[in-house]
This record gives C-alpha cells, sequence and structure tokens, in this order.
C-alpha cells in the first residue's frame, strides 16, 4: 500500500494527465485562449478538490475513473474562478500559484475568455462520465448550484460587496461557506452521488466539507496575515490592503488556529462512519489545518 506522500504524488499525476486530456485542442484558430487555460489548469495547484472528490467516491464503493470526470471538472472550475478573481477588476493580483496571473500572462482579454472557457469545459467533463445518467445528471446539478449564484459565485459576490465595510462573523462564515466551501462541499457530495450510494452518507458528507471547507478559508486568512509569500506562490496582505474583513482581522491568529484545528477535529469524527482502504483522507482533513500552502 502507498503511504501518504506517494499516494499524493500519483494523484496530482492522475489528474493533470486527465485534465491534460480535456484541454488538447491543437492548431486551432483559438489557440491563444487554449494556451491561457492551460497556463492556469495544468502542473499547480494541491487539487484538493478533485483528491476529495475521488476519495469520497471509493469510501463509498466506487473507483478513481468513475471519479476523474468529475474531479477534473471541478479543478476547471476552481482554476476559472482563480483566474477571474485576479483580474484587474477583482483582487487585482499578478502572482498565482508561484507565477505571473493569467491576465498578466495573457492579457485581460484571453484571461477573461479562458476561464469562460474553463468553466464550459467543466460540464463537456462530466457530460462524459460513465456514471449511472441518474447519478451523473444528479453530480451535474450539484456541480452547477454550488459554483453558481447560490455557491461560489454568489459567495463572491458577498465578498466583493462587504470590502471596506464591517461584517459580523454570522455574515463572514456563511459568505465563507458559499464562496469557499461550495465547491469542497461539491467534492465530498459528488463523490458519493457517483458511487450511487444514498442520501445519509451524502448528508455526513455534506457535514464534513462544511467543516473543512470553513477551515480551509480560516487558513487561507491565516496565511495572508503570516504565510510565506514564496512559499504561498501568491501575494501576501491582500486583505488588508483590500480592507477586507476576515477571521484572521476578527481574531488573533491563535485563535484562528484553535478554531481551524476543532473544525478539523469534528471533521475527523465524521469520517468513521465511511469504510476507507487506507487512512489517506483523515491524514488529508489533518493536514489541511496546517498547511503552508
Ligand atoms: C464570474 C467574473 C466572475 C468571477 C468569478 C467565483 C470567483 C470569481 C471567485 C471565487 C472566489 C475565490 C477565488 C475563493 C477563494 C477560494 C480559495 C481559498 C482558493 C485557493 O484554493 P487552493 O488553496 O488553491 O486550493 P490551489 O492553487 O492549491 O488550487
Amino acid at each position: 500500500m502507498l503511504g501518504y506522500d506517494e499516494k499524493y504524488k500519483r494523484y496530482l499525476t492522475q489528474i493533470d494527465c486527465a485534465l491534460d486530456g480535456y484541454l488538447n485542442e491543437t492548431d486551432t484558430a483559438y489557440q491563444s485562449v487554449i494556451s491561457a487555460m492551460r497556463y492556469s489548469a495544468l502542473g499547480a495547484g494541491k487539487r484538493v478538490r478533485a483528491i476529495l472528490l475521488i476519495e469520497f467516491c471509493k469510501a463509498c464503493g466506487g473507483t478513481e475513473q468513475l471519479a476523474m470526470p468529475f474531479a477534473c471538472a471541478l479543478e476547471m472550475i476552481h482554476a476559472y474562478s482563480l483566474i477571474h478573481d485576479d483580474l484587474p477588476c477583482m483582487d487585482n493580483d499578478e502572482l498565482r500559484r508561484g507565477k505571473p496571473s493569467c491576465w498578466k500572462a495573457f492579457g485581460e482579454t484571453t484571461a477573461l475568455l479562458a476561464g469562460d472557457g474553463l468553466l464550459t469545459k467543466a460540464f463537456e467533463a462530466a457530460a462524459g462520465s460513465t456514471a449511472p445518467a441518474e447519478c451523473a445528471l444528479r453530480a451535474t446539478l450539484e456541480l452547477a448550484q454550488n459554483a453558481g449564484t447560490g455557491g461560489m459565485l454568489g459567495g463572491q459576490v458577498i465578498d466583493l460587496e462587504g470590502e471596506g465595510k464591517p461584517v459580523d462573523e454570522v455574515h463572514l462564515l456563511q459568505m465563507y461557506s458559499m464562496k469557499t466551501g461550495a465547491l469542497i462541499n461539491a467534492a465530498a457530495k459528488i463523490g458519493c452521488i457517483l458511487a450511487g450510494v444514498g442520501e445519509e452518507k451524502i448528508n455526513l458528507a455534506h457535514r464534513y466539507a462544511e467543516k473543512i471547507g470553513l477551515a480551509f478559508q480560516i487558513v487561507d486568512d491565516i496565511l495572508d496575515v503570516a504565510g510565506d509569500q514564496e512559499t504561498l506562490g501568491k501575494p501576501i496582505g491582500s486583505d488588508v490592503q483590500s480592507e477586507k474583513t476576515t477571521f484572521a482581522t476578527l481574531h488573533d491568529l491563535e485563535y484562528a488556529r484553535n478554531k481551524a484545528l476543532r473544525l478539523t477535529k469534528e471533521a475527523r469524527e465524521i469520517l468513521n462512519e465511511f469504510t476507507m482502504e487506507d487512512e489517506f483522507l483523515y491524514e488529508l482533513t489533518d493536514r489541511l489545518a496546517v498547511r503552508e500552502n
């Protein structure tokens, strides 16, 4: 059996290879946008959402092959959100994943279209799923709802409109569960849905994801204050610069770290309800709370 690091590396290779397959249009008149899509989607990123989706699918009796089209779809939607989030009209960030952000490398117009291209390509990948039609359809609905206005996109709007205004903790956490939590929620739930399990397991996955989604964004807030730009691969201090209320501005860093650890412990306990082939998902859950990038 593979150890944690080897298994993680194997996932990175498999996901990159599958993504490459979806983004391999060559010699087209629209090559500029394909190049920008590949630039942003391939070769970097922790692939947390894809790996969670595959792991939940396997924990419910499914396979990596069954999970891969949706795992790639989720990563493509995530990559689109990062491209658009970095645009001058949004966060205006020049660095992403340790290299110039998409708009810096390809220009704003191409970057905007590359984001659109990845969002569309995600649904093309989902439509190619080999899961039973009923499962694939429900998984696609989950993908759309979590990426859209009721999920990540809506969360981004609330976040941007809150800049420079006081935000209380209840509203902040609600926004986090949309902006960041929704795609993580989609990952865990879609993994279960594709494997064809019942509502009870899907609800457990939902509860797990709510906790680690929140912990994930709290750690992101901590890293924006106390992280290392080189390790992080993106600028630090951008929340302060844009006068955003974050968990790390509402509380001190120690409180924020403890909150992330508490949520992680609660999420970990939910995993006991699943049948795992190894400890990988437990370890991933723990490591996300102390990540440095
Ligand atoms: C539709 C115009 C338009 C814009 C969409 C929806 C959106 C803009 C942005 C999404 C909001 C966003 C970027 C949330 C942050 C989530 C987050 C913590 C991202 C970092 O995720 P990691 O750490 O990144 O998993 P890697 O690089 O490892 O994949």
